[in-house]
């Protein structure tokens, strides 16, 4: 008997402290039963919220790295990329999903640009440019609020209505990707809550999972949060199951996280709540949207 594990190209930043990019990736999927092969795209000190971090982009060691890896005949059944190193790297990973692809294939891109109406300091409107031309190629997209707004041009602002946010999905998706997953979504008049929208182009159904919101600014819950659809997708899962295991993931972890005096920046205790990624699906709170 040939058992077959399922496995994930990573392309993403290793930011050594701070629990962003791999150091989130890896762990998450590995508890879900699935192998990760990182491709890393520049590494970090630290990820970019902590001042005075050392960078080194790694677009040089890429083409050779994505040689050996041709060379070895790898077999991907996800391709999943995050946080890019440099503009150029776009291209790169273009051409990874051309290489590597195959018809039955997971492509997610989760297109790292910025969060709170701001793009991360290494990117400017080029980098925002170069990521409309790689979502095109992906199947799922995993935006935030402030992601979703430069992708389509448009003025961030911090409450943006439901009826108006299913437009943005549908123009989204007719830049290609057929799911299209925004993350952050303020609930309008109510602070205590926050909420997930999702659409499925395929059969132009829209799904939402709503959960508390504390106020604290975790850096790399957007990475764990598509890490868990990726990994949950992959199981599986349908894309409001999927939803719905990633939002209460996070919020777990906001709530093992809160109470700690450590500030925002070191990120979520993950380490806290992997385990409940091995247990059934238990909340479902999921809510079609028409
Ligand atoms: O979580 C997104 C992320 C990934 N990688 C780096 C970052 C950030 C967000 O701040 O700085 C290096």
């Amino acid at each position: 008997m040939r058992i077959h594990l399922q496995r994930v190209a990573a392309i993403h930043d290793l930011s050594g402290f701070g629990r962003a990019s791999l150091t989130v990736v890896i762990p998450i999927l590995s508890s879900m039963g699935i192998q990760v092969c990182p491709l890393p795209t520049a590494v970090l000190s630290s990820h970019s919220a902590f001042p005075g971090f050392h960078a080194r982009d790694l677009s040089a060691e890429l083409p050779s790295m994505i040689e050996h890896w041709k060379k070895l005949d790898i077999q991907f059944d996800a391709i999943y990329s995050g946080y890019l190193g440099a503009v150029d790297q776009i291209d790169m990973v273009k051409g990874f999903i051309r290489d590597f692809g195959s018809h039955d294939q997971l492509v997610v891109v989760d297109p790292v640009l910025g969060d709170n109406g701001k793009l991360y300091s290494a990117f400017d409107c080029q980098m925002v440019a170069e990521m409309r031309n790689l979502i095109a190629h992906a199947e799922v997209i995993t935006p935030n609020l402030t992601e979703a707004a430069f992708l389509l041009g448009e003025g961030y602002q911090p409450q943006v209505s439901i009826a108006e946010l299913k437009l943005w999905c549908v123009r989204l998706a007719e830049m290609g990707p057929k799911q299209v997953i925004i993350t952050s979504v303020p609930e309008f008049g109510q602070s205590s809550k926050t909420s997930v929208l999702a659409y499925n182009a395929v059969d132009k159904r829209y799904w939402r999972v709503t959960c508390d919101y504390l106020p604290a600014n975790y850096p790399g819950t957007g990475d764990a949060f598509a890490s868990v659809m990726v990994g949950s997708l992959l199981q599986g899962d349908s894309l409001p199951i999927a939803l719905d295991r990633a939002v209460n993931f996070i919020a777990m972890g906001v709530r093992a996280t809160f109470g700690h005096p450590h500030h925002p920046s070191e990120g979520i205790l993950i380490e806290k709540v992997l385990p409940s990624l091995n247990a059934p699906v238990q909340i479902s709170s999921y809510q079609l949207v028409d």
